[in-house]
């Protein structure tokens, strides 16, 4: 029997990316979906972000996890399936399931069938014990995972799964208020108890606001990483899809906008050029701006309003001594 997450955007069609790229490129103001950033060359970009000095999010988040994995894993219970969405965190999720008792299985679930296959199988060697089930979906979209059998459970004694939902590196500052809104009321559903599970809970790490001087660094830093992996969608664009962007004619931008407390990725356009990319042209004015990314910031506060909005009635959050970045597992009523 399979439970399904449901769809957060059903009225949306799954389109590739050239269909991306065109609608994108022809819209007022021009903007590209951030997740085609991961390309072998970006998610080799991104590692690199994840190790500058400026980039706190990553090293401050795992340290969260290290000292805290094991009042994480005793808050969770015993007998968890645990579901991760977004795979590419393997030391983060060996952190937690090092702490749980008893796990019941682990699911990732990620866009990349690639990433997929080497986080399932490095964790399926290191934990023998544990049931481990892939599933290849963009998580935004929906997707249906498997129950574990009961004959698979480690005894009868063990109290019946709860199904947490595990969803690190602030991933979910991607979105909108409003598309998290929908995400995460659709976990709030997918973890609810049904048959003979207990209600489950969301694991979530989310970046905290700050001052501006320190988030702007984050997303502009002096070796120019960032503004490499931002501009790499435009080699990737030249690559797959017979484009001619000429990176000397663009360049990386990271606004920190406090009204919504996000960071805006763009990349402008520095002179009036036109660029050919699958099969369309496009106009581009000095200046101009092509938005990449959104990057939002919480307070415990708005973490916690957009928690229980979504239906999680309890929340226990872990920050660092400076406040740089929160892990909040959010809970449903028992
Ligand atoms: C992977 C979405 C968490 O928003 O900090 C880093 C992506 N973009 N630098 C973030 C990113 C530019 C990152 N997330």
């Amino acid at each position: 029997m399979a439970r399904e997450l449901p769809a957060i955007a059903p009225q949306s069609e799954e389109r590739s990316f050239a269909e991306d790229v065109v609608l994108g490129l022809s819209s007022e103001p021009k903007k590209l979906p951030c997740k085609y950033f991961y390309d072998a060359r970006g998610s080799a970009l991104f590692d690199r972000i994840t190790e500058l000095d400026e980039y706190y999010p990553t090293r401050t988040e795992l340290a969260l996890m290290r000292a805290h994995a094991p009042a994480i894993a005793a808050k969770i219970g015993a007998g968890a399936l645990v579901v991760e969405l977004g795979s590419g965190s393997s030391v983060k999720t060996r952190l937690l399931l090092d702490e749980l008792e008893l796990p019941t299985g682990y699911v990732p679930v990620d866009i990349s069938a690639e990433h997929l296959r080497s986080a399932a199988s490095s964790i399926a060697a290191d934990y023998p014990g544990l049931e481990v089930t892939p599933v290849a979906a963009d998580f935004t979209r929906g997707f249906a995972i498997p129950k574990p059998r009961p004959s698979t459970r480690p005894s009868n004694k063990q109290p019946p799964a709860r199904c947490v939902v595990y969803f690190p590196g602030s991933t979910i500052g991607n979105f909108t208020r409003a598309r998290a809104l929908e995400l995460l009321s659709a976990i709030a559903a997918f973890v609810g108890a049904d048959g003979d599970e207990r209600p489950g809970g969301l694991l979530l790490g989310f970046d905290l606001v700050k001052p501006a001087d320190m988030l702007v660094r984050a997303y502009d830093d002096a070796q120019g990483v960032t503004s490499a992996f931002n501009l790499n969608l435009l080699t990737r664009i030249n690559r797959e899809l017979d484009g001619d962007f000429e990176l000397d004619g663009f360049e990386h931008r990271a606004v920190w906008e406090p009204g919504p407390a996000r960071m805006e990725i763009f990349i402008r356009s520095t002179r009036d050029q036109l660029v050919h990319a699958a099969g369309h042209s496009y106009r581009f004015a000095a200046g101009e701006d092509i938005l990449t990314e959104y990057s939002h910031k919480y307070t415990l506060d708005s973490i916690r309003a957009l928690a229980r909005e979504a239906g999680f009635e309890r929340s226990t959050i872990w920050t660092d001594p400076d406040e740089l970045f929160g892990v909040g597992l959010f809970q449903l009523a028992d």
